[in-house]
């Protein structure tokens, strides 16, 4: 069913039939938990050694971790906020300039997930856009609000170094050089999501979006600062992880499970939503270059006693991001058709 954007400004009374999940699949919002012990890293500390511990207990157990005192300017984080604000606000007919469902395409604003495999639509919006080489993308991207090009290309060369610096503190945290993950994933793509989640007349009915995994290698997210809505599982429990304003929430992507040979999780989270307020969140997507071979860093699985074989094949990040495409979002987790047999 082909779903249409959701960012109109008209509120619901109730919700379309194409957004109702199941009785199976719905978010049992009374069940969710807050995360008490949810890991809080300053990335200004100047105890590497702590730093790095703390970093492996976090994504180890959590696969999600909040950062602050990052670097990136609360400045650049505001009028990244803003320009996508009044990017969501602008007219139906300005915003359907950009609409596509096709993921292939490197900039677009579509809604729900991949409208074309799922059968039941999510209430979110979303405007998608590749973001490294920046001069390779940023004529694409909206030309409104005026200042739009500036403040995402500000905005995401930030981000892009607080990755690196985290992929960093990752690889030392595996015991491997600190470089490791960096020479692994090649040059890095970065792609961004704003996602819009109106307010919705019956959250306990849908999903902003379902449980899934992301296929990329790490995910900077910057979380509305009033609203909340993303979950994670944790123990087979969901978990509400609630914002911070001066912080970022980072997330291992399947990619880091793999190279970390699932000592890292890449762990299973959702969005939800809420009746009274439309809800922000900018996610970061550092990616593997496409060709770059995803192979379990050697001494994660040969140290291991009697372990011939890491628990994931080699495969190439193009291969991988393909499979994820072709699946709906909510399936098995999508490493799981990587396992080395
Ligand atoms: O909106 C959120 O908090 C989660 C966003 C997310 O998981 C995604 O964009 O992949």
């Amino acid at each position: 069913m082909a779903a249409k954007l959701i960012s109109t400004g008209f509120r619901h009374t109730t919700l379309p039939e194409n957004y109702v999940r199941p009785i199976s699949d719905r978010p049992r919002l009374s069940e969710v938990s807050e995360l008490e012990d949810f890991p809080l890293i300053d990335l200004s500390s100047t105890d590497r050694s702590r730093l790095v511990q703390q970093i492996h207990q976090a994504c180890a157990r959590f696969g999600f971790f909040q950062v602050i005192n990052h670097g990136v300017s609360k400045e650049t984080v505001d009028e990244m906020v803003s320009v996508a604000n009044e990017f969501f606000d602008m007219s139906m007919e300005e915003k359907m300039k950009l609409y596509s469902d096709d993921p292939t395409k490197t900039t677009r604003l579509s809604t729900s997930f991949n409208v074309k495999k799922e059968e039941v639509n999510n209430w979110r919006d979303y405007l998608r856009l590749h973001c490294h080489p920046i001069h390779k993308y940023v004529h694409e991207w909206p030309s409104n609000p005026p200042s739009f090009k500036e403040v995402v290309s500000r905005y995401s060369r930030e981000v892009r170094e607080v990755g690196f610096r985290v992929e960093e503190l990752i690889s030392e945290s595996l015991g491997l050089d600190k470089d490791h993950m960096k020479n692994v994933l090649g040059e890095q793509g970065q792609h961004m999501a704003v996602n819009y989640y109106p307010p919705c007349p019956e959250p306990e009915l849908t999903f902003g979006l379902p449980a899934h995994t992301d296929p990329n290698a790490l995910t900077i997210l910057l979380q509305d600062t009033t609203v909340c809505g993303l979950q994670i599982l944790i123990d087979g429990h969901w978990f509400a992880v609630n914002p911070r304003p001066d912080a970022f929430v980072i997330n291992i992507g399947d990619q880091l499970q793999a190279l970390s040979n699932g000592v890292y999780k890449s762990v299973w989270h959702r969005a939800i939503t809420n009746t009274e307020k439309p809800r922000l969140s900018i996610a970061s997507f550092l990616c593997p270059s496409d060709c770059a071979v995803m192979s379990p860093a050697k001494p994660l699985w040969e140290a291991e006693e009697g372990e011939t074989k890491p628990i994931y094949r080699d495969f190439t990040y193009a291969e991988y991001y393909k499979k994820f495409w072709s699946r709906n979002l909510d399936q098995e987790h999508c490493l799981e058709n990587f396992l080395n047999h």
